[in-house]
């Protein structure tokens, strides 16, 4: 069994776990620049300064892809590279190092998928109030438009941000990402409510001002409830839990996704959040809810849950010993059946998991392989549960691994490994693991062997 005729197989990475060049040709500081200069809040005090230095080895990266076979590649645009200070002047050395990326994937025919923010806001934008300052959807949507119409030509697939409850929930409410901040609910409500709204502008700017014609979507991420049983009582209680908000943290999917894809804020959610939610109008939804061409998500884990007899969702504790990655994240591979099917009969459009992948203590063995056994046992469950998800109806359109390259893990700095290939960070040496090996045969059977 393989995956339908015309999927996309990819990897991902972003510009700030991956670039450094932090102030090369013209770049502005980003939050995350900044942040990293706190103390306590990286492991070991590492910074995204010189990362991969995928800035000056893009060329290397690329044929490194083009070997693997990917078709496509999922990266983002450092906003404060192209404008320094977040709006106004704009920096063309920034966006010409896109336009040379753009180009030399195009050369060996990978197809871009740009995500147009990936958490490095511009320093000079967040000390101006950020993400709370009623015009910052404008200046995510003037952003944009530079972006599109020096790109659009030859790239034709968008995301506008990637995981919101990371820069809220992480960002804006705990403070453990960057800018660090512990905002209030009515704080971060305002933010979340800010940042949806941007992504509504900025996808009616590229659809407005794209030279060829758009695939636009976006790629938010939270955990999936999967059920404990098969049973249909088990099943619904997962898809309830699924679309319910439970808490007030960022880290209720549904929070995010009824908002873009249905035009309305969760019922439950209203509730619970009272007067914390900022006012907003039928107007504000409208323009949340713009049409998406597709349906991406960051999905890596998953908790189980079953109907408890007094008919509540109840969710079970993880059992003894069951499998963790090295960021001691659960390995749940049904997530990747039960989220696209509850997703595609919610929203109904094909999904693209614009991420998946785990991260690794892998090094370079004494005859210069790196085994990474892990890495492809992990995705090939993964895959299998997307594949059965295709082969019950789901319209799967597109996989990409997380990470093409070790990299810069936000706040675990260099200390967990998600790359395909291996970075030797002092040298910049690349070494593709075997999951690299592995993951071209999948590419080249369609998913077919894994
Ligand atoms: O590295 C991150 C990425 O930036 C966003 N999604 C999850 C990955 C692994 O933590």
């Amino acid at each position: 069994m393989s995956f339908p005729s015309n999927f996309t197989w990819g990897a991902a990475t972003s510009a700030y776990q991956i670039e450094g060049a932090p102030d090369a040709d013209g770049k502005g500081p980003s939050v995350w620049d900044r942040f990293t200069r706190r103390p306590g809040k990286v492991w070991n005090g590492c910074t995204g300064d010189l990362a991969c230095d995928h800035y000056h080895r893009y060329a290397e990266d690329v044929a490194i892809m083009a070997d693997i076979g990917l078709q496509a590649y999922r990266f983002s645009l450092s906003w404060p590279r192209i404008l320094p200070d977040g709006v106004g002047r704009v920096n063309e050395a920034g966006l010409g190092f896109y336009d040379r990326l753009v180009d030399e994937l195009l050369a060996k025919k990978i197809t871009p998928w740009a995500t147009l923010f990936h958490w490095d806001y511009p320093w000079e934008l967040y000390c101006r109030g950020g993400w709370l300052h009623p015009d910052s959807p404008k200046w995510f949507s003037e952003y944009t438009a530079v972006v599109v119409d020096r790109l659009s030509d030859r790239v034709r697939h968008w995301m506008t941000l990637n995981e919101p409850p990371c820069f809220v929930g992480l960002g804006l409410q705990s403070g453990d990402h960057a800018p660090g901040d512990k905002l209030g609910l009515p704080e971060v409500l305002r933010a979340a409510h800010h940042t949806l709204l941007a992504h509504g502008r900025s996808v009616q700017v590229i659809r407005a001002r794209a030279k060829t014609p758009p695939l636009i979507g976006w790629a938010p991420t939270g955990d999936v409830p999967v059920p404990a049983t098969e049973s249909a009582s088990d099943i619904e209680a997962a898809r309830e839990r699924a679309f319910a908000v439970t808490d007030t943290s960022m880290w209720n999917p549904v929070l995010w996704l009824d908002p873009v894809y249905k035009g309305r804020y969760p019922e439950d959610g209203l509730r619970l959040w009272g007067d914390a939610m900022p006012r907003h109008s039928e107007a504000d939804l409208a323009l949340i809810s713009q049409p998406l061409d597709w349906f991406g998500y960051n999905l890596y884990n998953g908790y189980r849950v079953r109907r408890a007899e007094d008919g509540s969702v109840q969710r079970l504790e993880r059992p003894l010993g069951a499998p963790l990655t090295h960021l001691y994240w659960n390995i749940t591979p049904e997530v990747l059946y039960w989220g696209p099917k509850f997703w595609h009969e919610r929203y109904g459009l094909p999904v693209v998991i614009t991420e998946n992948g785990c991260s690794g203590a892998d090094w370079v063995h004494r005859d210069g392989q790196v085994p990474d056994p892990h890495r492809i046992d992990y995705t090939a469950r993964y895959l299998e549960q997307f594949r059965r998800a295709a082969a019950d109806g789901v319209a799967a359109a597109g996989y990409f691994h997380w990470s093409l390259l070790d990299n810069f893990e936000w706040s675990e700095g260099y200390r967990q490994r998600f790359g395909l290939v291996h970075v030797d960070y002092p040298t910049g040496k690349r070494t593709p693991k075997s999951s690299a090996r592995w993951y071209a045969e999948v590419i080249r059977s369609n998913g077919e062997r894994l």
